[in-house]
């Protein structure tokens, strides 16, 4: 993976009281510019999230690499590009039986013990954080700040994904201090166009 996205939009489906609006703010989101998408739906059941999985595919078309949030099945079943998976849920291998090697594969870490062994995974991404105090987490684990991206960033030469708290003031500081790529879920929800683009300029 030569040149990983910087901007790593979440689309958090719990954020939405109407499925029609996330996908408009995917379209804006698009049109921002963004190439890299998350769907994360920690509450929905099976039939909606594939339903809305697939809605996502259809508007945005092949210009956005759309990554799945924890279920393998659903990457596959949706025709997603990626899946997204956290310490509870399938192992990097045991994600890999069900998604094959063509799929990205991304793991979330929380610190440098857990870095460090998903280093060694087939993960083709790694995250880290909550980099900052954030509210798009139920019980996120402790804040790793700047120097814990730092840190991160000298375990591992796989793409380096940071996540937790990041905003437009802040998003130049945590890819100065090595990450590859920002992944937001607030600060693209109420103004998603201008947000990307906003984003894209302050990293380009
Ligand atoms: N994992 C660690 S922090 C976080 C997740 C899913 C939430 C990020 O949301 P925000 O609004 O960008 O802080
Ligand atoms: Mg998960």
């Amino acid at each position: 993976m030569n040149s990983f996205p910087q901007l790593y939009a979440i689309l958090d489906a719990s954020l939405f009281p109407q499925a029609e609006l996330m996908f408009d703010t995917a379209e804006h989101l698009l049109a921002g510019g963004i190439t890299l998408l998350q769907y994360r739906n920690k509450s929905g059941n099976a039939a909606e999230m594939l339903e809305q999985a697939k809605e996502l595919k259809r508007r945005l078309g092949n210009s956005v690499k759309l990554v799945m949030n924890d279920r393998a099945d659903l990457a596959l079943a949706a025709g997603f590009d990626g899946l997204h998976v956290g310490q509870e849920d399938l192992s990097p291998a045991g994600s890999r039986k069900v998604i094959g090697e063509c799929l990205w594969l991304g793991i979330s870490t929380h610190n440098m013990a857990q870095l460090r062994e998903a280093d060694l995974t087939s993960a083709d991404y790694i995250a880290i954080g909550p980099v900052f105090p954030t509210s798009g987490k139920a019980n996120p684990d402790p804040v790793v700040g700047l120097q814990g991206v730092r840190e991160a960033r000298a375990l591992t030469r796989k793409p380096l994904v940071a996540i937790g708290g990041i905003n437009r003031a802040n998003c130049r500081s945590v890819i100065k201090a090595g990450a590859d790529s920002v992944a937001v879920i607030s600060d693209v929800m109420r103004e998603p166009q201008k947000s990307a683009e906003d984003f894209l300029r302050i990293l380009g």
